[in-house]
């Protein structure tokens, strides 16, 4: 099933000739327009009339979060204010938040991109949405209801939050899509099964999760749980929000919206474009925005372009699972961890429960990675020695993953805060 089936499976040669043409109007429109891209493109001595092919793309300078920061609120638009008719912005934990705006045309583009993103993940006109991302400056909840009101679908724009009230709904309301966060998903799940709900009394069929990353293991659990088929959808507020690459039915892999979105991958340290296939960090250069266009946007995430074809007919080429951030990435005694391959390591044992926590601190010039895990209410908590076994089972295994010696803390059940939105999933006590 596809949204636009003309752009989603055009012949790679005629994409390719969209997009160049598109890129260079984009450059030219940024230098034009914006007075920091103007400046940082004089000081590299490039000029927009130098992009005659992709290669060139890497004469251009890289763009980063600081620059939207650094030009706080509007300076990065490329338009006045009276064409801009939206404004959405990042939570700004660290810092100040990066502000995005967006014409009536980004805003159709967004909606059409959402509208695809739907349809990939197999929503159709009948379907009942309960859109459980955040309404308000995150870009989730708009950003899932316009596509769905595109395509026609129902639309329950409940927002995050209230689980109980969530539940209410899915079961009164016959929910058969449900879109959030996949931490909340479990949150979800695990309240449906405390408040003693069948799965048969609920019609969910798909899950649409996306906004923080998550483990292929995270997947089965969710599938199981809520007894539906989860897919990966993936963007960012700088570059659109949400519909910037998605899964299809195939579930293998996220086809990036490539007439909209060029995409580069570099190696974060020597900031050389990589070839396809090798992991490194996603770049995105915006083909068709108009308030803000964005030049060579470093997004910090990890992945790899997935070779080959896609069985679904998308000649769209797709990102593997974003495997982590490069800030979110921690490293200990040298060694690079992520929280994902934790993850992974955690529930491929079944016997935890999907809630875990990771907290590094600093014995002297020691660094010290404790892994918080809950355990199941099942698992008996009398029976200290089998705890301890489970506790060293658990060590061994994340160690052969991670290359890294860890602690692994047992945790009573429910310990660990849960999430509506983004799952905090690393505390650093170092940088205190
Ligand atoms: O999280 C947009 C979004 C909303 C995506 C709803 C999907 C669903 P930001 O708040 O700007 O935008 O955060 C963007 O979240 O750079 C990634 O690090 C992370 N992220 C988003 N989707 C995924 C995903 C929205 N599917 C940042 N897997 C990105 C892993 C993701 N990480």
């Amino acid at each position: 099933m596809y949204w636009n089936q003309q752009k989603e499976c055009m012949a790679r040669e005629e994409l390719e000739n969209l997009q160049l043409k598109r890129l260079q109007k984009t450059v030219e429109m940024a230098f034009h327009n914006v007075p920091h891209y103007r400046r940082v493109f004089q000081a590299a001595g490039v000029d927009p009339s130098e992009i005659e092919s992709f290669k060139d793309l890497e004469k251009l300078p890289f763009c980063r979060k600081q620059d939207l920061r650094d030009n706080y609120p509007y300076d990065m638009f490329a338009v006045a204010m009276q064409e801009v008719v939206r404004i959405h912005s990042s939570s700004g934990t660290t810092g100040k938040p990066t502000v995005v705006g967006y014409t009536r045309k980004d805003l159709n583009t967004w909606s059409e991109l959402m509208a695809r993103s739907l349809m990939s993940a197999g929503v159709q006109r009948q379907d009942v949405i309960q859109n459980a991302y955040g309404y308000g400056l995150f870009t989730g909840g708009l950003g899932v209801h316009y596509g769905a009101e595109k395509i026609g679908a129902s639309i329950i724009p409940i927002s995050g939050g209230n689980t109980g009230r969530q539940i209410m709904i899915m079961k009164d309301y016959g929910s058969t899509v449900i879109t959030c966060t996949p931490s909340y998903a479990l949150y979800l799940a695990e309240s449906i099964e405390e408040n003693g709900i069948k799965l048969s009394d609920l019609k969910l069929k798909i899950g649409i999760f996306g906004a923080e990353p998550w483990s292929e293991n995270m997947r089965k659990e969710i599938e199981q749980r809520l007894s539906l088929k989860a897919i990966d959808i993936y963007g960012l507020s700088e570059i659109i929000g949400p519909g910037v690459a998605v899964e299809c039915q195939e579930q293998n892999g996220l086809h990036v919206m490539e007439d909209h979105f060029l995409m580069e991958i570099i190696d974060p340290e020597t900031v050389e474009v990589l070839p396809e296939g090798e992991r490194g960090e996603l770049v995105f250069t915006s083909l068709t925005k108009e308030a803000l266009p964005i030049i060579r946007y470093r997004t910090g995430d990890i992945t790899r372009i997935l070779p080959g074809a896609c069985a679904c007919g998308r000649t769209l080429r797709r990102i593997g699972r974003i495997e982590g951030r490069s800030d979110d990435m921690l490293i200990i005694r040298g060694v690079n961890v992520f929280p994902s391959q934790v993850e992974h390591a955690l529930l491929q044992m079944g016997e935890v429960e999907p809630h875990y926590q990771l907290v590094v601190e600093r014995h002297g010039q020691m660094d010290m990675l404790e892994v918080q895990v809950e355990i199941s209410e099942t698992t008996l908590f009398d029976e200290v020695r089998s705890l301890e076994d489970l506790a060293n089972r658990i060590r061994h295994n994340i160690e052969s993953v991670l290359a890294v010696s860890v602690k692994v803390k047992l945790v009573e059940p429910k310990t660990i805060p849960r999430s509506e939105g983004k799952a905090k999933r690393v505390i650093d006590r170092r940088k205190l």
